[in-house]
């Protein structure tokens, strides 16, 4: 069974990790890039996972055949954020990861506070998609920070608001530079998927398996 007794809180990502929407971030990045001619794969969309917009633009862009001006970068950033929006316009509530309404009853059960340290812009609207907006004790978005993941900054900003000593909140990622984040900020880090094996603190393939080691049964 993992063990939640050191923890006053759980500290979540949110998207890889409450919800996946890796997919409709790759195919909104993919537009930009067969509109501009710039070779792009899931190889480069992995590497986007949880750095801030304008950052996955510049990993996007490391392949361009031409320079573009900061006016150029903003209008393909937004263009991008539009197309993202659309993706995302038809979440609901049961597309959580599997498992995890099960863990954020668990945590509230047990009288652990429970956040989430995203660098997503769009992180109200896609909780309120999946009917969470007022589920969380302390939300950081990428609205509320200057330096995006690897910098600890979002979720030192979490522990802040949560009122609560770091070291008594567990970081949970599904990505490198979210890791590092955490572990930045003085938390214990939990990953979910390849990208965190070998480097959290506890790590499980899925979030079913978080869940499973919760004691939690799931159909
Ligand atoms: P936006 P997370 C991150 O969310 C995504 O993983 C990353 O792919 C995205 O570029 C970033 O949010 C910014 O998102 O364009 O919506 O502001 O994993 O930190 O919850
Ligand atoms: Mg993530």
């Amino acid at each position: 069974m993992f063990d939640l007794s050191p923890y006053d809180a759980i500290v979540f990502d949110l998207d890889g990790v409450i919800v996946s929407t890796d997919e409709q971030h790759y195919l909104a990045w993919k537009m930009i890039a067969d509109d501009e001619g710039i070779p792009y794969s899931r190889e480069i969309n992995n590497r986007q996972r949880g750095v801030s917009r304008m950052e996955s633009l510049d990993v996007l862009l490391e392949a361009a055949p031409k320079a573009y001006s900061q006016a150029e970068k903003n209008e393909m950033a937004f263009r991008k954020n539009e197309e993202y929006k659309r993706g995302i316009s038809f979440l609901k509530p049961g597309d959580m990861l599997e498992g995890m309404p099960e863990i954020l009853a668990l945590l509230k059960e047990k009288g652990l506070k429970s956040a989430i340290a995203s660098s997503s812009k769009n992180t109200n609207t896609i909780l309120e998609r999946l009917e969470l907006s007022n589920w969380f004790d302390a939300v950081v978005s990428g609205s509320d920070i200057k330096a995006s993941k690897p910098d600890p900054e979002v979720f030192s900003l979490a522990a802040q608001w949560l009122g609560l000593d770091p070291a008594k909140c567990l970081c949970v990622e599904d990505a490198k530079a979210g890791i590092e984040s955490g572990r930045g900020a003085g938390m214990k880090t939990l990953g979910i998927g390849p990208s965190t094996r070998g480097i959290s603190d506890f790590h499980f393939e899925e979030t079913r398996d978080f869940a499973l080691a919760l004691g939690i049964s799931l159909s």
